[in-house]
């Protein structure tokens, strides 16, 4: 009777997940989880991520499940948080840098903050969470980061100048990583997802007009949903990917393909 490829068996393997109180974050955790890794929540509320904590472990009986509130643009909380995890939990060997954030205005008349909140979020938390965990994955001589990027990180439209700006260099600080650390037996790698159904995007998808645009212009015909993001986080958290390093594998229903 065939069994699942042991490649992709995520056993005795621990992940922090950054923004996996909801959305994309959660659904990785999750599908983590039933792949047999012990996972770390990430998020500013400790109280909403003890409830998808709760969550977790209701969706997949004996996972191990812990919770790390912490802001990922302050360099200090990523420090102590990941030295805690570390200590308390779990060396980390799997590292999803996933949050992120939206501030859409026009380019003209983007305010310095929407421009700064949006690039500390999405882009210099990765650096700071990767600086925290990078140096004990290569003591370790292992270690897996997958950095969530984004069709924007090829792409733009008009009002989230911002955002794409800061999901192209979240693309090129991936391969930065993979050129850096391949050598240390790490492999550094992104997800770019397509439009997918999140709080982050309820306005969208709320808008007849724009919702009717995403579904013409992306080839699938329909939008993304968080769970169709499980699989490459999956691959790219395993010894199936042991050779891939500073790739952007993008799970968008055919979108970049389309003209
Ligand atoms: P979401 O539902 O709004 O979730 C965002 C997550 O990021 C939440 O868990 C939030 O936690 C966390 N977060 C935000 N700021 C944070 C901070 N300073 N410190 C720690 N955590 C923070 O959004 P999503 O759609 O799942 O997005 C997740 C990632 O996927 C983002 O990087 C986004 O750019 C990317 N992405 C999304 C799409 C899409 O179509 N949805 C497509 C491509 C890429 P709290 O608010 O609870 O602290
Ligand atoms: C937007 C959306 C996009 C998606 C995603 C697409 O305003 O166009 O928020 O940025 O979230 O990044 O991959």
């Amino acid at each position: 009777m065939p069994v699942p490829n042991p490649l992709f068996d995520l056993s005795g393997r621990a992940a922090l997940i950054t923004g996996s109180s909801q959305g994309i974050g959660l659904a990785l955790a999750r599908g983590l989880a039933q792949a047999g890794a012990a996972v770390a929540l990430n998020g500013r509320d400790a109280a909403k991520l003890a409830a998808a904590a709760a969550g977790v472990r209701a969706a997949v009986p004996g996972a191990r499940v812990t919770i790390a509130a912490f802001d990922v643009t302050d360099g200090a909380a990523c420090n102590a948080a990941v030295a805690r995890v570390e200590e308390e939990f779990a060396p980390i060997d799997i590292l999803i840098n996933n949050a992120g954030i939206q501030r859409r205005s026009p380019l003209a008349e983007m305010t310095e903050a929407q421009w700064r909140e949006v690039v500390d979020t999405n882009l210099t938390s990765a650096f700071l969470t990767a600086r925290a965990v990078a140096p004990r994955m290569i003591a370790r001589g292992s270690g897996k980061i997958i950095n969530t990027c984004s069709v924007m990180s090829e792409v733009s439209r008009p009002t989230i100048a911002n955002y794409a700006a800061a999901k192209g260099g979240l693309k090129m600080l991936t391969r930065a990583m993979a050129v850096e650390w391949a050598k240390h037996g790490l492999q550094c790698n992104g997800i770019g997802p397509g439009y997918i159904t999140t709080e982050l995007n309820r306005s969208l998808v709320e808008n007849v007009e724009f919702n009717k645009w995403i579904c013409g212009r992306t080839p699938a015909g329909r939008w993304g949903k968080p769970e169709e993001l499980v699989g490459a986080a999956i691959f790219l958290s395993s010894r199936a990917s042991d050779f891939v390093n500073g790739q952007i594998l993008y799970v968008d229903g055919g979108l970049l393909a389309a003209l």
